[in-house]
């Protein structure tokens, strides 16, 4: 009897434990989730299960036929989920969310990458549907009846209870786990990839309600906020480059400790060193991008908001309402232009840049590419800022202005005959290559500073360099440590999220250079410059402050909740001194945790609910 009802159920119950066993060693081979003792390795083990019992567990409503060709297909659909994760993984270090995942603009720029990150072993997820096809087509003596109601409630009962404890058990290694999502690793960790995603969902939906339910009082909180935080600026350099042409260059995936190492005795980037010796150089300044990278960085520079700790703004928010910087310098007789040499839909781009108000947008249209002139992602930086300082020649002056560039671009790419360094020699060829491509791109930006000279745009200018995000992912710290020769904790990965940030007025900052150690972020850019420029805050909604304002409080929030402070690096739930990066008591670091989350969360708000469209309203009432 019994072993009539097992066979009953077997096919069912082998697709689940093949499912099952499966995402595991996914679990374990494919993504780096950290484990901290045997209760958390166990979780993690039976995680998939209650997922995988449920879903399977629809095919008890069907005859048995139709069941088992639901199983596989259901096993072939979770495999491909599994796949487009592994995959994003590899080069984001990050798991899928549905907005990254509607962004299917992205996937055909994304292809290049795509197909380096794909490997053949890959094909291995896929054989245990073949088996479970082969079982299907051996056993056709299936009968036709469905399942009795009495076993489909037997088995759901199994099903909620192994959820439930899963969610207890989860609950107990980490409070809070639901209501505190910044942390994708942590919820896979917890209730599965599975669950996980079922809950990112759930959220995106939260976020549509949340725009149509929002009112102007919610903005006015948000206004007393930024108001208290606030401080004044230094007087000092108040429109010291009054109605210069602002040059704003992206530099792709360029990190600070590139600037500082030397490869066999060479340095990475010898022209920025010097251009930073000669301009305001910010060594303590860090990136607070999240999934959306390099658009997430625009975000912040033309906002000085916080870019959305899922998805990417310039996906899910093209259609709000903002007061962007291309918007404010408008009223002060700028016009403003963005340089990319990409498709003008990657990122969104074309329609975020329309809600900024920007004049112009050359994308690659604009650009002349041969064979010989691209590699990686596009178009070489050098050409691409040859021709971009032709087409900036073409706007009318004063601009505001942004140029982004790709070569120093994941994988890393570049022609034998660009190449200025001895390999690096680490574990990683990854690494090796993005030394290459630093140097590379420090070549370039020599060659655009001089073709700036050349053309007459140099000297009525303000040049400013940022880094977008990490270019090296903790996948190899290995690589890593070799290079800086020292283990990296947690503490030194915030480190590493430095990022350049140089600001070079010529005739002002070759003469009075700064060196500056206060720690800022990507969210100061826009304060920073606008005050720079000579233009008055008066009453600005934005969350970053002048780096050079005396009164500032020196904080930086990262888009995951880590944070820098004078005193302070907090992340993933440890508090360490900055100086020595010995760990302290992390209760004392509890009030600037709840001054992060409080900060994310009122730009968050602004972003979903989009709130800045009542500023508007105000002024017409
Ligand atoms: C693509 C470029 C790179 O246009 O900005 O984007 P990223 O992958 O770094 O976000
Ligand atoms: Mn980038």
């Amino acid at each position: 009897m019994l072993k009539e009802k097992i066979n009953k159920y077997s096919f069912l119950l082998i697709a689940v434990v093949f499912m099952w066993i499966k995402t595991y060693i996914v679990y374990k081979t494919s993504f780096d989730i950290e484990i901290e003792n045997i209760g958390q390795e166990f979780i993690l083990f039976i995680n998939p299960l209650s997922f995988l019992v449920l879903i399977f567990g629809f095919g008890l409503f069907m005859k048995e036929k139709n069941r088992n060709r639901f199983t596989v297909i259901t096993s072939f659909i979770l495999t491909l989920v599994l796949l487009a994760n592994m995959i994003f993984y590899r080069f984001f270090n990050d798991f899928l969310t549905f907005p990254i995942l509607f962004q299917t603009n992205n996937m055909g720029e994304l292809g290049s990458s795509v197909t380096s990150l794909f490997k053949p072993v890959d094909l291995l997820l896929f054989v245990d549907i073949a088996i479970l096809i082969w079982l299907m087509r051996k056993q056709n003596a299936f009968g036709e009846e469905r399942t009795s109601k009495k076993g489909r409630s037997a088995y759901f009962l199994l099903a909620a209870a192994v959820f439930f404890l899963n969610l207890g058990l989860a609950e107990i290694a980490r409070p809070q786990l639901l209501t505190r999502s910044f942390d994708r690793e942590m919820l896979v960790k917890n209730i599965s990839l599975y669950h996980f995603h079922i809950y990112d969902g759930l959220i995106q939906s939260k976020t549509f309600a949340q725009r149509a339910m929002a009112d102007s009082n919610k903005l006015t909180g948000i206004e007393n906020y930024i108001k208290a935080s606030k401080k004044k600026p230094d007087d000092n350099l108040y429109g010291i480059a009054k109605k210069r042409n602002v040059i704003i260059v992206s530099l792709e995936s360029t990190q600070s400790f590139a600037m500082q190492q030397k490869i066999h005795g060479k340095e990475v980037t010898p022209y920025l060193n010097q251009l930073a010796n000669k301009s305001y150089n910010f060594e303590n300044f860090y990136h607070q991008t999240g999934q959306g990278k390099t658009s997430d960085a625009e975000f912040l520079v033309d906002n000085s908001l916080y870019p959305l700790g899922r998805g990417a703004v310039f996906f899910t928010n093209s259609d709000n309402q903002y007061t962007a910087t291309p918007l404010l310098l408008k009223k002060e007789g700028y016009s403003s232009a963005v340089f990319h040499a990409n498709n003008k839909s990657f990122w969104n781009r074309d329609l975020m840049y329309h809600s900024f108000g920007y004049d112009k947008f050359f994308d690659i249209n604009s650009y002349k590419t041969t064979p010989e002139t691209t590699v990686g992602w596009g178009l070489k930086d050098k050409e691409y800022f040859e021709q971009t300082a032709d087409l900036m020649k073409t706007m009318p002056q004063p601009f505001y202005s942004r140029a982004i560039t790709l070569t120093n671009h994941y994988p890393f790419e570049l022609k034998p005959e660009d190449k200025m360094l001895n390999d690096a020699g680490t574990s990683s060829q990854t690494v090796n290559n993005y030394f290459q491509t630093v140097r590379y791109e420090d070549e370039a930006v020599k060659h655009f500073i001089e073709k700036l000279k050349k053309d007459g745009l140099y000297d009525n200018s303000i040049i400013v360099f940022y880094g977008d995000h990490y270019g090296i992912s903790e996948n190899h710290n290995d690589a890593m440590e070799q290079i800086l020769g020292k283990k990296i904790t947690p503490y030194e990965n915030i480190q590493l999220q430095r990022v350049p940030f140089i600001i070079h007025i010529p005739g002002v900052t070759d003469k009075h250079p700064k060196n500056m150690k206060e720690v800022g972020g990507q969210v100061d850019i826009r304060p920073t410059l606008l005050h720079l420029l000579g233009v008055k805050d008066n009453g600005r909604i934005e969350f970053g402050n002048d780096l050079f304002s005396k009164n500032r409080f020196p904080f930086t929030v990262m888009r995951d909740g880590s944070y820098v402070s004078n005193k302070y690096i907090y992340t993933q739930n440890k508090c360490y001194n900055r100086k020595t990066g010995e760990t302290v008591d992390v209760k004392g670091c509890q009030p600037l945790s709840d001054k992060a989350k409080q900060e994310l969360d009122y730009s968050d708000k602004i972003i979903n609910s989009d709130l800045l469209r009542f500023l508007q309203q105000r002024k017409n009432e």
